[in-house]
């Protein structure tokens, strides 16, 4: 009998009456956060020694932090606490716990009062930039959006935003800080509307923070116009000027290459000096006759484009 009663986790000097025993009691308190979750924390004594088997708190189970719960505490998310309050400002929350006995008790009571919750405050203002595609700029032809986030400490939200930028346009100037990932966060996209580097800024709660970001534009042909005589080839390079090549293609009757290729049937690019610049030739066969030309695109990984025209000239003045 003393076995059973041990496995059943009540003390094996009595002989339990389970419908007599008397119930659970102890304290708690709700502890409202920024970020409208809270935590609660409490205490609880079995007045018969007997094992607490759970304790819970809006339907969210409590961990012990001492044995048999003699202190325990929960989490309550940010989205429990908001159906708990349905809408009101202000709502008593029960401690409810169940014994060896299978016993509930509703054995304490706390009140979450948003009026009393804590004041956000900023620190740790931060910004960071998401561009498309993982470049590291933005062209210059308002094609593409990167997204600039805001970030804080997780007492920050709530707060307000203010967004800035020198050149370019915002989607939002204001917006408020939200939980995210542990911390306050809030979104923009910027979108580029001329070459040049722009310092996006960020102000909340007194802290004001910036960072550059480049906007930038087509690749430049050097030279992208020139005469080209029969029988001759010509050496143009692609200046990337801050953008991220993707491949040059040329249309015409003259011939184009690089690095050995005919860019004319396989759009391509060599930088064959390792400069930086894809490095072309432009070739007119002795064939060629006066106002044939070749003209040569180049695109940027936006497909911002860079034109130049090659063609023989009229040998007479
Ligand atoms: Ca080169």
């Amino acid at each position: 009998m003393i076995w059973l009663a041990l496995l059943m986790g009540c003390p094996p000097a009595v002989t339990l009456n389970c419908s007599a025993v008397d119930p659970v009691f102890g304290e708690m308190q709700v502890a409202l956060q920024v970020d409208s979750s809270a935590v609660v924390t409490g205490t609880a004594t079995h007045p018969e020694g007997l094992a607490i088997r759970t304790i819970s708190v809006g339907g969210e189970p409590a961990n012990a932090d001492d044995f048999n719960y003699a202190e325990w505490s929960v989490d309550l998310p940010a989205e429990v606490v908001d159906d708990l309050l349905g809408g009101a400002d202000l709502i008593d929350v029960d401690a409810i716990s169940t014994d060896a006995c299978g016993i509930s008790t509703r054995f304490a009571t706390d009140t979450i009062d948003l009026q009393t919750g804590p004041d956000p405050f900023v620190e740790d203002l931060a910004l960071t930039f998401e561009f498309p595609g993982e470049h590291d700029y933005l062209p210059a032809d308002g094609s593409a959006q990167a997204l600039v986030t805001a970030l804080a400490n997780v007492e920050a939200i709530g707060m307000p935003v203010s967004f800035g930028t020198s050149l370019g346009l915002l989607d939002a100037t204001t917006t408020v800080l939200l939980s995210r990932d542990d911390l306050a966060a809030a979104t923009v996209a910027f979108t580029g509307d001329s070459p040049g580097v722009t310092l996006i800024t960020a102000s909340s709660g007194g802290q004001t923070v910036s960072r550059a970001l480049n906007v930038r534009g087509s690749a430049v042909l050097l030279p992208n116009a020139a005469d080209i005589d029969p029988g001759e080839a010509y050496g143009v390079q692609v200046d990337p000027d801050g953008a991220t090549l993707a491949s040059c293609s040329a249309e015409g009757e003259l011939g184009a290459t690089s690095g050995g290729v005919d860019i004319k049937t396989t759009p391509g690019g060599t930088d064959s000096d390792g400069d930086g610049r894809y490095d072309l030739f432009v070739t007119a066969p002795i064939s060629a006759a006066v106002g044939d030309s070749v003209t040569i695109t180049c695109v940027d990984v936006f497909g911002q484009q860079a034109v130049g025209t090659y063609a023989v000239p009229d040998p007479t003045p």
